[in-house]
């Protein structure tokens, strides 16, 4: 029997709340690892992680803090991720990036493991995860997709604030605690803490996740477009997508209307979702049983339920599709992918 190897593996934005999730993924899911390397930026360095009962005192990331790195995990913005993946390529390791900043180029494979792990091969060591809200949607579509083919999808996402970072969710609490003890709040975050114009996020739904772009949509909408169509290898795929923030701790919700290009069957839609890998169906409407982000939070699956035909297109299927952001959305789909890449080798 060949021997395991263990691998030199650094987590760049350990301290955020995707990088604690890639930390707790890497410790549950007993992952070979020779030496841990947790990065962040000069704000964190010096604060201490428990890993296995290690204390693991928190560095601040440079250019040259890849030497010997075999798997590197980024999620410290598209900023970061810019700056220091050059140099991790260069030094070796094997970027998996969690941020938009390489998710379009024509050189890195976007990848959701159960949808095109076939994609992977073509890395030129930088292996991106797509953006929460498409992974959760394209895991549900892909047993669909590949049965009746797909025309065009219209998707509402109802996005949780941890989407936006540890920072995200203490204003969410403090909001809501100032409504409850005062009645009122300011907003200092949302919906793009960079942007002048704040709204308030208690107690309330906020059409925007991302800025702008020119033809009206988000970046986020903008992104669940793109990279759906990449990940399924489809640029013919009709995609059109609102990313609404609501305040919910934990999970991403969408409702997620899907054309066929061919007639369906419900029952057997059921039974596709229900053998496909990391899809849970919750579904059965006489016992009120539906995905719920408070279920979903904590959890790695994509849950769906809500499945019912279109009344005027049979072609046409309407879902509901619920998962943790953090983990699928995130932190699990790249600890998949590391340990995709730790088996091949
Ligand atoms: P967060 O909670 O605000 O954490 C940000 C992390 O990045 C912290 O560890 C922070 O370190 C670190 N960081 C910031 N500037 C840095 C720098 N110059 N050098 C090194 N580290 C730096 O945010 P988050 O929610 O974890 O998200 C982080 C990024 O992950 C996002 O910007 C996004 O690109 C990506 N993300 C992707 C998805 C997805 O859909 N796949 C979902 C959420 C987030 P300090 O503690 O030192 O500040
Ligand atoms: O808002 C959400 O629910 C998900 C946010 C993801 C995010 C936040 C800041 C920057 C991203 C992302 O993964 O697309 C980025 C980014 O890297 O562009």
């Amino acid at each position: 029997m060949s021997e395991q190897k263990n691998f030199n593996i650094a987590v760049v934005g350990a301290t955020g709340a995707v990088g604690s999730q890639i930390i707790s993924l890497l410790e549950e899911r007993n992952f070979p690892i020779e030496q841990l390397t947790l990065l962040s930026s000069a704000r964190s360095a010096g604060s201490v992680i428990d890993f296995k009962g290690e204390q693991i005192v928190v560095q601040e990331a440079t250019t040259s803090s890849f030497e010997n790195i075999d798997i590197a995990l980024f999620s410290a913005g598209g900023s970061v991720s810019k700056t220091f993946i050059p140099h991790a390529v260069k030094a070796g390791a094997i970027c998996i990036d969690n941020t938009s900043a390489y998710r379009m180029d024509a050189d890195t494979p976007l990848i959701v493991p159960e949808v095109n792990i076939d994609h992977i091969d073509q890395h030129r060591g930088i292996i991106a995860n797509p953006n929460c809200s498409t992974i959760q949607m394209v895991a549900a579509l892909k047993p669909l997709y590949d049965a009746y083919g797909i025309e065009s999808i219209v998707v509402s996402t109802y996005q949780s604030v941890s989407g936006s970072g540890t920072s995200a969710i203490k204003e969410t609490y403090r909001q809501v605690q100032d409504i409850l003890e005062n009645g009122e709040t300011k907003a200092d975050f949302f919906p793009v803490s960079s942007l002048p114009v704040k709204h308030q996020i208690a107690f309330n739904a906020v059409p925007q996740i991302d800025v702008f772009q020119e033809n009206g949509y988000t970046f986020e909408e903008i992104k669940m477009i793109q990279e759906t169509r990449k990940i399924f290898n489809d640029s013919s795929l009709k995609v059109t997508a609102t990313c609404v923030r609501i305040p919910v701790i934990a999970g991403h919700s969408e409702s997620v209307y899907v054309e066929f290009k061919n007639e369906y069957d419900l029952q057997e839609v059921r039974q596709l979702l229900e053998n496909a890998p990391g899809i849970v169906v919750e579904d059965d409407p006489s016992s009120q049983l539906y995905p719920l982000a408070t279920n979903a939070a904590g959890k790695l699956d994509v849950f769906v339920g809500r499945l019912r035909k279109d009344l005027d297109n049979p072609k046409a299927l309407n879902m509901w599709v619920v998962s943790d952001n953090l983990l699928k959305g995130a932190a699990w789909n790249a600890v998949q992918i590391a340990e995709y890449i730790a088996l091949q080798k």
